[in-house]
């Protein structure tokens, strides 16, 4: 076995049974992954498939039966240490859409047990990236049903020598999907926006190439998150047989693809296969809580000796800080740097690094370098807190979307969107409307800008069983995912439900009661919309949030409504539940470069006039002591699916899809920056001043 360079030392010794009985960690397969998956053969699936469009559905149930098996696995991203080797899968790989009319031909064909290139035409297709906007077809552009993608790769034969485990994790694929290594399916995953693993070990041809194939579903129907419904038009007057259309319960485009990194990754037969971290503080001094699940495979560990973990705490530079033995423990630092928010300390975004290893008496096994952040949470009836500090949230709802790439992550946009929420002094977003990419999580968290973190579980209605279940499923896979990351300050299972059917009470309450079991460190929300006197989910929730759109979707035009409005609608939803209350989306579209004085809609002096109106009432609230926050919507213009109501986009953006500031984000900027001065005395950069000089 591959020994690590560098380690823990001598590592406390847990016993051989129990390392293989931890609660998280269960077998994985030197011969297991493949092979097993082989028992689920990809010929079940076929089978079932075959018959026709209407079994497209169908075949979603499957999937959905999977499920459980991938969902076990730990939540660590790919990272490299002195025992792990990451292998981008990132580039041009080859691609085919399935007939709109035929959509399981790709099945009946085995399109999987060749290269794509070898049963049909292919285009190259950026990984990652959505599909939709890379080309001139409006064929991908608006496909619905499935779309092949394939490429080889070589695994080195010293992975072999070094018997090291393999596994594949692709960062999200949109919506089901299927993986197949040479041929043989190995997962399937329900839902975008979450990560997909295997381990692959078995299934792969060392020193050579091998294929990696994933089958992408884009359809939505009323038991996915998020919902849609496919609708046939039967009438031959109208439509063509067999047309059908997919509707859906949101507003923006239904972007689908390999969005997010493919990596490779190697591990040790015995690994820690996932780790939680809690932090809490005590004066000065920063406590560190920890648990390291390690795992084995059947042909692992090497030795028969005992199997133990230890830590080192390293700090921003990189200098050793102390250890510790165990694979539960504490560790309490005097005079910690503690994880501030952007603009509440002049350090924001501190982590140190805690250095997992896995030992047995010869050494170490594996390494896994883990960030954490020192901070605590808390809330009551009228506050939330951060290091017992009260927080006051000033950011914007966004979407993952730019031009040409859609949902796909891109380094450079990241970097941009990050620099812009710092130039506006915004201190927090929330992931509307599903889980963002774990590399700009990566970046919130070291910049220091909070996030309320969304499951993709939006405009929900019919709140039925299976969909309480697959809700679950998701906020418990999202909950492994992001819980060790400081910046998630609040989780949201969903946003605008219609939370006045009847069955809506006791669904939350059972997936916040769930969200609260995975996470019982962080509060639990949901971005309600409905009436007040006839929303039924507010009871469950820790914190209030409320989307409004007054001025825009009611009294359009009346923006001397906007201050009594507001005001009391926040009052009343505070007295209500007696908890603390945000406003979450408020604004109005604008097209940039389109001006009119008077004011009127879709102007940008509409937008930014919409915003002041709405200022004036959140500084009312603020003085109650009870309003924690303002997120206008939205941080930029983001595609949606064509309507004659919008052009092709949703134009509230403080900044145009191009990331270029309207005169709200020059107005925003002033308000945030003019926010962290009174509250947290900071000083206002200078070139900040408000377009509405003329106005206000
Ligand atoms: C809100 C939704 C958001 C929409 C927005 C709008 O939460 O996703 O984009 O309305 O209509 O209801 O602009």
């Amino acid at each position: 076995m591959k020994k690590a360079e560098e380690g823990g030392g001598a590592a406390t010794s847990i016993p051989q049974q129990q390392l293989q009985a931890t609660p998280r960690s269960r077998p994985h397969g030197g011969e297991g992954g493949a092979a097993r998956a082989r028992g689920r053969s990809s010929g079940h699936l076929v089978n079932v498939m075959m018959g026709g469009w209407s079994l497209l559905l169908g075949s979603l149930a499957i999937l959905t039966g999977t499920l459980a098996e991938d969902s076990k696995w730990g939540g660590l991203y790919p990272r490299e240490s002195g025992s792990r080797e990451v292998k981008s899968l990132d580039g041009l790989w080859n691609f085919r859409l399935a007939p709109l009319h035929d959509p399981l031909k790709g099945f009946r064909e085995e399109w999987f047990l060749r290269p794509l290139s070898k049963t049909g035409s292919v285009i190259s297709m950026a990984v990652p990236s959505s599909y939709n906007d890379v080309t001139q077809d409006k064929a991908l552009r608006d496909h619905i049903g499935w779309a092949w993608y394939d490429r080889t790769f070589y695994v080195p034969l010293r992975w072999q020598v070094d018997k090291q485990r393999v596994v594949l994790r692709l960062g999200s694929a949109h919506y089901n999907s299927i993986i197949y290594i040479n041929g043989v399916a190995v997962t399937s995953h329900e839902g975008g926006h979450l990560p997909i693993m295997a381990e692959i070990s078995s299934g792969l041809r060392f020193g050579k190439e091998n294929l990696v194939t994933v089958a992408i579903n884009n359809t939505l129907t009323p038991s996915t998150l998020p919902q849609g419904k496919i609708i046939y038009h039967n009438d031959p007057t109208k439509y063509p047989p067999g047309y059908f259309e997919q509707k859906l319960d949101f507003d923006f485009f239904n972007y689908a693809g390999l969005h997010r990194p493919v990596y490779l990754y190697t591990t040790p037969q015995t690994y820690i296969d996932d780790i939680v971290i809690n932090t809490d503080i005590d004066g000065s001094a920063g406590i560190i809580n920890y648990e390291i699940f390690a795992a084995t495979t059947e042909i692992g560990p090497q030795s028969e000796d005992g199997v133990g973990c230890s830590v080192k705490l390293l700090d921003k530079e990189g200098d050793h800080i102390t250890s510790a033995m165990g694979c539960v423990g504490t560790i309490k630092i005097s005079n910690a740097s503690l994880w501030w928010p952007y603009l509440m300390h002049s350090n924001p975004g501190y982590m140190y690094t805690l250095m997992v290893a896995v030992s047995d008496a010869f050494g170490v096994l594996d390494l896994y370098p883990q960030k954490v952040g020192i901070r605590t949470l808390g809330w009551n009836s009228t506050t939330l807190t951060i290091n017992n500090q009260p927080l006051y949230l000033r950011g914007c709802g966004r979407h993952e979307d730019a031009d040409i790439r859609g949902k796909g992550v891109d380094y450079p946009l990241i970097v941009k969107d990050f620099s812009l929420l710092k130039w506006l002094g915004a201190n927090s977003f929330r992931t509307s409307h599903y889980p963002y990419a774990e590399e700009i999580m990566d970046m919130a968290d070291q910049e220091g800008i909070m996030i309320v973190d969304e499951s993709p579980a939006i405009g929900l209605n019919g709140f039925g069983e299976e969909l309480m279940k697959r809700h679950i499923a998701v906020m418990q896979e999202f909950v492994r995912r992001d819980k060790n990351r400081p910046s998630v300050i609040m989780w949201s299972v969903g946003n605008e439900p219609r939370s006045y059917e009847p069955a809506a009470k006791e669904y939350f309450s059972a997936v916040v009661n769930a969200t609260k079991e995975a996470d019982p460190t962080r509060s639990v929300t949901c971005v309600l919309a409905v009436d007040k006197h006839t929303d039924l989910a507010g009871s469950s929730l820790d914190v209030i949030l409320v989307n409004r759109y007054y001025s825009w979707y009611s009294d359009t035009g009346h923006l001397e409504l906007i201050y009594n409005q507001t005001v009391n609608e926040f009052i009343e939803w505070h007295l209500l539940h007696n908890k603390p209350v945000m406003i979450s989306e408020y604004g109005a579209g604008s097209i940039a470069g389109f001006h009119m004085d008077p004011a009127f809609t879709w102007t940008e002096e509409y937008q930014a006039e919409l915003m002041v109106e709405n200022f004036k009432a959140f500084d009312t609230l603020r003085s109650k002591g009870y309003f924690i926050g303002e997120m206008i919507w939205n941080f930029a213009d983001f595609v949606t699916p064509m309507e004659y109501n919008r052009p092709g986009a949703c134009m509230k953006g403080l900044f145009t899809r191009a990331r270029q500031p309207k005169m709200a984000g020059h107005l925003m900027r002033m308000r945030y920056w003019s926010l962290a001065q009174d509250i947290h005395n900071v000083t206002i950069p200078k070139g900040v001043r408000s377009p509405l000089h003329i106005i206000t």
